[in-house]
């Protein structure tokens, strides 16, 4: 299970979108909360996903098959603030467009860096996501820069934010350096897609 992972493609635009039937999970939430990360983690891979430590400059929507039976969607964080207004509206735009036109979209891991509160854009993504009603689950990441007392706080915050959200249901926590989330996320697909 999770043995092959491929990258197919990086869409610039919605007309690049694959088309196929193939079911997809989309990962999405700012730049730099560490998406591309969790999936070279997830997949104990360390150059499948491009990482950067330059905020907001992965700007596509990146398609990684796993297993051949579904993907991986790697949104591009929209609204970093040093990108120009056009740009950032592109972007949020062709995000909205693609959860509009993508069905095969059958789960949403929203990012949020655990250490920050959830910004203005994860109240426009967690509206857009339950408008489009696509199951989501919020992945509070990088606590592995948090003492346990600080992850009760952004749990606690998070779910003031997103009433919706219940702890170890839909809101999980989640470290790409320190083996946290790893194996309640790969159960998770498991039970979605074997
Ligand atoms: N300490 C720590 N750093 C992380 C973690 N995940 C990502 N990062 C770092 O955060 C930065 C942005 O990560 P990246 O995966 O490129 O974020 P993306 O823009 O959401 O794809 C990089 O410098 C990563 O090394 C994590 O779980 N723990
Ligand atoms: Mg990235």
């Amino acid at each position: 299970m999770f043995e092959q992972q491929k990258f197919i493609k990086s869409a610039f635009a919605i007309q690049d979108l694959p088309l196929d039937d193939i079911p997809g999970i989309a990962l999405c939430g700012r730049s730099n909360v560490g998406k591309s990360s969790f999936i070279n983690s997830l997949f104990n891979k360390k150059y499948l996903a491009k990482t950067s430590s330059t905020p907001g400059k992965t700007r596509s929507i990146n398609f990684y098959l796993i297993d051949n039976i579904f993907y991986l969607i790697d949104l591009p964080g929209f609204g970093y603030a040093k990108t120009s207004k056009t740009e950032r509206d592109y972007w949020a735009n062709l995000i909205e467009e693609f959860f509009k036109k993508d069905k095969h979209v059958s789960l949403a891991f929203h990012f949020i860096d655990s250490r920050h509160k959830p910004t203005e854009l994860d109240i426009k993504l967690n509206s857009m996501l339950n408008f489009f009603d696509i199951p989501f689950v919020v992945i509070l990441s990088k606590v592995d820069k948090l003492k346990q007392s600080e992850i009760s706080i952004a749990k606690k915050t998070a779910s003031d934010y997103f009433p919706e959200l219940s702890f170890g249901d839909n809101l999980l926590l989640y470290s790409a350096v320190k083996n946290i989330g790893h194996k309640e996320i790969l159960k998770r697909l498991a039970g979605l897609f074997y």
